[in-house]
């Protein structure tokens, strides 16, 4: 007969095997790769770049750089320096790499640098230090041969700036279409288009990829310009391991995107990935990170968009948002990859 207690004890012993058994579901050598997904629309496009390194068997670190490069080289594009400014007027630009082994380097409030994910890396690579800001950041960047580009807005940015400074007015309610009631331009035959609005104006301003090349290495890489006329010196999630961006080469990776503030609080891609250690697959644990989200603000999470995306060593992808509207790009083979519009908490 089952006790009250042997039931609770049998249970236990269920819950405790099934990190094991997903664990063992798909064989490592079974594993989806190479593969790379990377944020929003854009990240079929940023897939490509990566997936020239990735198919001819190349390294995921190489892989997630080349990635976030490609985006950064779009100067009438958001997440560079084409990227909406501060609210002083200056575009400021944060990025974070990170490979399977820990290694990891990151920029914060770097300026005039066209490519912040090489500086990072440079950083990771040749110094004993994670993260350098602002001006030592770009001594850093200039000593180490980067360009120092001038100090200019592109033409929508600075078109953005200006309507902006008629107001004046921090509304950081980003990525969430219903709410900004405006229509995201679609590209023709295409689910999504470019990461604008038909006003011209961004819709976000951020790029992580996450990657597994061919021997089972993961990486992951994230740039932004950060939240549109934020405060001088302010830093958001992107730069921050942990946060914007985590890749453990046992588990897998998780990069985010959103407002930055809330998934610093939260410790957000850390959090993701260690819900896959402990057995979640990577969609159960943007799901879990997305509630543990709205659960710490009951209030405000209506209002604010959070994005994250996650990959284990099988090359199982999850996605999860607090609101609707976050799309990811998953490019696993030659068939120039997918955009999904992610679930969402609130629906
Ligand atoms: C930030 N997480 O600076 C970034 C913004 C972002 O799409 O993701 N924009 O907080």
């Amino acid at each position: 007969m089952t006790t009250r207690r042997s039931f609770l004890r049998w249970s236990a012993f269920a819950v405790s095997l099934s990190p094991v058994r997903s664990l063992f579901a798909l064989p490592k050598s079974a594993a989806v790769k190479p593969i790379v997904v990377s944020t929003w629309d854009s990240g079929l496009a940023v897939n490509a770049a990566a997936w020239k390194v990735l198919k001819p068997g190349g390294y995921a670190l190489d892989a997630v750089e080349e990635s976030a490069r490609s985006i950064e080289s779009e100067i009438s594009c958001c997440v560079g320096l084409g990227g909406n400014p501060d609210r002083e007027g200056h575009v400021t630009l944060d990025a974070c790499i990170m490979n399977e082994k820990y290694d990891c380097g990151s920029v914060a409030g770097l300026e005039r640098i066209l490519h912040p994910i090489s500086v990072a890396r440079k950083v990771m690579e040749t110094t004993p230090h994670v993260m350098l800001i602002g001006e030592g950041a770009q001594q850093f960047a200039v000593a180490n041969g980067f360009k120092l580009e001038e100090d200019k807005l592109s033409a929508d940015a600075e078109k953005s700036y200006k309507e902006w400074l008629k107001k004046s007015e921090y509304k950081p309610l980003m990525n969430i279409e219903q709410q900004q009631g405006k229509t995201p331009k679609r590209a023709a035959g295409g689910p999504f288009a470019p990461n604008q609005f038909e006003d011209g104006s961004f819709n976000h301003d951020t790029m992580g990829t996450i990657a597994m090349d061919a021997k089972g290495r993961v990486s992951g890489s994230c740039t932004t310009s950060g939240m549109a006329f934020k405060m001088r010196g302010r830093i958001g999630d992107s730069p921050i391991i942990g946060a914007g961006l985590y890749v453990d080469g046992e588990v897998g990776a998780a990069t985010s995107s959103g407002q930055g503030e809330e998934v610093i609080r939260l410790g957000g891609t850390h959090l993701v990935v260690e819900f896959m250690r402990n057995g979640a697959t990577p969609m159960e644990a943007c799901k879990k990170a997305v509630e543990r989200l709205v659960k710490i603000n009951p209030k405000k999470a209506k209002d604010f968009q959070v994005g994250f995306i996650a990959i284990n060593l099988q090359g199982e992808v999850g996605a999860y948002s607090v609101n609707k509207g976050f799309s990811y790009a998953v490019t696993k083979a030659d068939d120039g990859g997918k955009v999904f519009m992610a679930e969402s908490y609130y629906k």
